[in-house]
């Protein structure tokens, strides 16, 4: 019989390293996994489409099949969800991108500067509201970062990060028999161009 997903998810080895790459052939068991790391707060199918032009704040929206540039999912909550869970059936050429900002956080003249506040658009008519790209709390510590909703105050260091998260990039390809679980507070995640023969669908849970 087969080992259950459970028995397959290092808990202490995806502290450690924030991403984990595990066995997964189907959405039932991405989303026992996913409820393994803590309350499920969306599970949907994103498919690749292309742009719906600039008047969209989503970057899927603004970049279509286009390179995805490094963001966090839900930067636009008061708290970004912790995990991503992640499973590509379909489509599955492009790869996913992940960067680690853990080496970059732990200098402290970088830390210092993505303390400073950005401006965070939610659009659908909710308010703006400041917050940084590294934000302690005393829940944890997340980093948050989506240039299509979100505007540098006068001193903010994103062009910089996106050049220093070069040097921790993990490439991700996929394969239809694994999910990749993600620390969405540790890692901004970008995806290389799609075909549009591909017709890629993401199935994404994310866990608060
Ligand atoms: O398709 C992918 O690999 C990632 C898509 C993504 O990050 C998003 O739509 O937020
Ligand atoms: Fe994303």
């Amino acid at each position: 019989m087969l080992a259950p997903p459970t028995a397959q998810l290092d808990f202490a080895a995806l502290l450690d390293t924030g991403y984990a790459r595990i066995p997964c052939s189907s959405i039932d068991e991405l989303r026992h996994v996913a409820g393994l790391l803590g309350a499920i707060e969306t599970h949907e199918i994103l498919t690749a489409r292309p742009s719906r032009g600039p008047g969209d704040n989503s970057l899927s929206g603004r970049h279509g099949l286009a390179p995805l540039p490094p963001h966090t999912d839900g930067a636009t909550h008061a708290v970004p969800p912790r995990w991503l869970a992640m499973r590509c059936a379909e489509g599955s050429d492009a790869a996913t991108l992940l960067y680690d900002v853990q080496p970059v956080i732990s200098q402290p003249e970088h830390a210092e500067a993505l303390r400073r506040p950005w401006v965070v658009t939610p659009g659908g008519g909710r308010a703006s509201f400041y917050a940084p790209v590294l934000q302690h709390t005393p829940y944890g510590r997340w980093v948050r970062l989506n240039v299509a909703c979100m505007t540098p105050t006068a001193f903010s260091h994103g062009d910089a990060l996106l050049r220093l998260l070069q040097g921790s990039l993990v490439e991700h390809r996929w394969r239809s028999d694994q999910a990749l679980i993600v620390s969405n507070w540790r890692f901004l995640h970008a995806r290389a161009a799609v075909h549009p023969a591909e017709h890629r669908q993401l199935e994404r849970i994310t866990v608060r």
